[in-house]
């Protein structure tokens, strides 16, 4: 069976990395205009690399938990399986995933806004960084802010019309485009199902739904 799974925040929650629009969310304590924007970094670099400097911290000393080791464990059976996060955290990685796409980008990338090199963030970036290839001050975090384009939606868009299951696991589905991906898989012929906390923006676009704690329901789900 060929499956595409997208992951979000939801899915990190009990690793101890904080969702976005939830109760206490990144984006109750801080203003999206200003920290997950280009404008918001051409305002006022400092702030967004102390934003993300504090959120790569807290990511490394995050560990993976049960709903990220199953996915692992669903890659490694028969099923063809795309593994797409919204994540910006490795802890696909660290559960063992293999060829994790990241469509929002990394915390652990840098990328130089002049040329468009990419190397290894270290832990604290700063505006003063220069770039390793061209040696501009244009040093970010390798993350794709609101506004810019995702990546690899065109190898995300073939696996969806290709899809015969199509699985959204602790996401929100308000953040476009990858909440309209349920569409496109279903519009394509696939069965759809969501896994979350509780019921989604999107819930109406799945065929069908289990809700509980990411690291009970994904394992049962995969297991
Ligand atoms: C684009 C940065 C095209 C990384 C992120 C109007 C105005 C302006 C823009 C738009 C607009 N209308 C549409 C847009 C486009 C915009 C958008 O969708 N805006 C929305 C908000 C309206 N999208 C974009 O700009 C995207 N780009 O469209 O490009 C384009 C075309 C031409 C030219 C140029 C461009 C870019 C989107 C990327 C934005 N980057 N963040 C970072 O700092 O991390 S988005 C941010 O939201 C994160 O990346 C995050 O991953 C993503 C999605 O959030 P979720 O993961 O779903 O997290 P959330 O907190 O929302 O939900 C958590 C869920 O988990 C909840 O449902 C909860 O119940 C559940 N949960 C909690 N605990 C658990 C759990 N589930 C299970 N177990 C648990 N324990």
């Amino acid at each position: 069976m060929r499956i595409v799974i997208l992951t979000g925040a939801g899915v990190s929650a009990e690793s101890g990395l904080g969702t976005f629009r939830d109760k206490d969310g990144l984006w109750t304590r801080y203003d999206l205009a200003e920290v997950a924007t280009p404008e918001g970094f051409a305002r006022d670099p400092a702030k967004v690399h102390d934003f993300y400097n504090a959120r790569r911290a807290n990511a490394q000393s995050a560990t993976h938990n049960a709903a990220h080791a199953a996915l692992c464990r669903l890659q490694a059976s028969a099923h063809d399986v795309m593994l797409v996060t919204q994540n910006v955290d490795s802890l696909h990685e660290q559960a063992g995933s293999r060829d994790v796409v990241h469509m929002h980008g990394a915390l652990s990338g840098a990328l130089c806004a002049r040329c468009g090199d990419r190397w290894t963030a270290p832990l604290a970036m700063s505006p003063t960084d220069l770039c390793p290839s061209c040696a501009a001050p244009a040093t970010r975090p390798d993350i794709v802010w609101f506004g810019e384009m995702p990546y690899h939606m065109d190898a995300i868009h073939a696996a969806l019309l290709d899809a015969d299951l199509f699985v959204a696991i602790g996401t929100s589905g308000t953040v476009y485009p990858a909440a309209g991906f349920v569409d496109i898989a279903d519009g394509a012929g696939a069965d759809t199902l969501e896994l979350n906390l509780e019921p989604s923006e999107a819930r109406s676009a799945f065929a069908d739904a289990r809700y509980g704690p990411a690291s009970e329901i994904v394992p049962a789900w995969v297991d």
